[in-house]
């Protein structure tokens, strides 16, 4: 569900600080990682796809290849408030855009496009959340 994504988010987006940087993103690029999934944030700077493989490796969530850890991402999301409806869809869906991506060999440049693919299909399948759920959440983490 998108509530159970607005927790996810507002847990996994407290890694940016801590990873820009490393990664080489700037505060004009991406000032807080909740507007990820505003409609006028354009996930398309290698940048982010560095600052993902650093936030994600945080809390073991991609195995050595940059590709999602299954498991781990399996339970993490599970830990969030209704994750559990969540987790398999949010695992699917990432898996599919690995999939549709896997031809791209740098990492950072791969994970960006998994990840704007991943916006894509997310708001279709309606778990994208809004940016003021998140907002609403923040505190708790
Ligand atoms: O091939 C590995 C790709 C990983 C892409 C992850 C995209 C998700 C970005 C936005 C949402 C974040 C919340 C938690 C994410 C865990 C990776």
């Amino acid at each position: 569900t998108a509530e159970a994504m607005s927790h996810v988010t507002a847990h996994f987006g407290k890694a940016l600080e801590e990873c820009r940087g490393e990664s080489g993103l700037s505060p004009e690029v991406l000032e807080q990682f909740q507007h990820f999934w505003s409609e006028d944030f354009e996930v398309v700077h290698r940048e982010l796809g560095c600052a993902l493989i650093c936030m994600s490796n945080k809390f073991s969530l991609m195995q050595d290849d940059a590709r999602i850890h299954h498991i781990n991402m399996h339970d993490y999301v599970k830990s969030f408030p209704k994750g559990e409806l969540l987790s398999e869809k949010m695992v699917e869906l990432i898996h599919n855009c690995e999939k549709e991506h896997n031809n791209i060999e740098d990492d950072c440049s791969r994970v960006v496009k998994v990840a704007a693919c991943f916006k894509v299909n997310a708001k279709k399948e309606g778990i994208a959340p809004e940016v003021t759920m998140i907002e609403a959440v923040l505190e708790k983490y």
